[in-house]
């Protein structure tokens, strides 16, 4: 199938084969895509490295999205391997888990800077680092959940950096029309990843999501890469500045 073939695109936050980043990878590749992963850190590398290799993916390097030279590295790696990009994924965020539990009235400055910075800001820096090499158009898709809507038990600073994103996504669709750069989200409902086991008391959220979800139950990786496809394929066209929920439909309950 082409619906991807000939693009190339990069994916952050591919963390293990639970990622829901994972999921987007193995759509877009078995769609004909072209793609590159970062990874965050040395421990992180050895997953990545032979996940990459099963989808024939480049391994464009290290990036921690707080420091912005090893975006910048990333980005000049890309200019230099492919000249231009078609689309990128964000699958990033970050919180101290001590504060993914109890009340949100207790976030200290600290977390709340950091949190902000990793789960919000850093779509905008990236963004901007991406933009050159989408010179033709592009489709820019991250990733937020409910708990920016509405208030989620425990997800608390996190909801509020996620209704940040979803705000930075409206503000770039429109800074980055013009050049045909299309810049979505998707909500995805609770999946058991390695960041979701940071927030207390998940596994009462996803069976809370069975129970009232329309389809009485949770979503997988490989359902939301499929959305995913849509956002990053030229079948959405004419989609900017949209949060889409792949949630079971929760969002219609909840
Ligand atoms: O229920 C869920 N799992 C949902 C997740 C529901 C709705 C949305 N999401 C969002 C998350 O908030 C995140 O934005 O999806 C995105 C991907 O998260 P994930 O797939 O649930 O989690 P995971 O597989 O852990 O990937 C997130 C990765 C990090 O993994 P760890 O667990 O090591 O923190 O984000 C990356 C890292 O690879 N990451 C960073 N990358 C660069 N620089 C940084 C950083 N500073 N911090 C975290």
């Amino acid at each position: 199938n082409g619906l991807m073939a000939g693009k190339r695109g990069l994916i952050m936050g591919v963390a293990n084969n639970r990622s829901i980043a994972w999921g987007i990878a193995k759509s877009c590749a078995k769609h004909g895509a072209e793609l590159a992963l970062t990874y965050q850190g040395e421990a992180l590398k050895k997953r990545v490295d032979p996940l990459a290799a099963e989808l024939g993916a480049h391994v464009a390097g290290h990036c921690d999205v707080t420091e912005e030279d090893t975006i910048a590295a990333v980005f000049e790696g890309l200019r230099q391997k492919w000249g231009r990009l078609d689309f990128l994924v964000h699958a990033i965020a970050f919180s101290d888990k001590e504060e993914l539990d109890g009340r949100y009235i207790d976030t200290s400055r600290e977390n709340f800077r950091r949190t902000m910075d990793i789960s919000a800001y850093s779509l905008t820096t990236i963004a901007r680092h991406a933009e050159p090499l989408m010179s033709t158009g592009g489709s820019i898709l991250t990733l937020t959940y409910y708990g920016a809507e509405k208030v989620m038990p425990h997800y608390n600073v996190m909801g509020v950096a996620k209704a940040a994103l979803e705000a930075s996504v409206r503000y770039l669709a429109v800074d980055m029309g013009a050049n045909g750069i299309r810049v979505n989200a998707l909500s995805a409902g609770p999946i058991k990843t390695l960041a979701a086991s940071g927030i207390g008391d998940f596994r009462y959220i996803l069976k809370w999501n069975e129970y009232n979800a329309p389809l009485k139950r949770t979503v997988t990786i490989d359902e939301v890469g499929d959305a995913g496809l849509y956002f990053l394929s030229d079948l959405s066209r004419g989609v900017t500045g949209e949060v889409h929920h792949v949630d079971s439909g929760y969002h219609v309950v909840g």
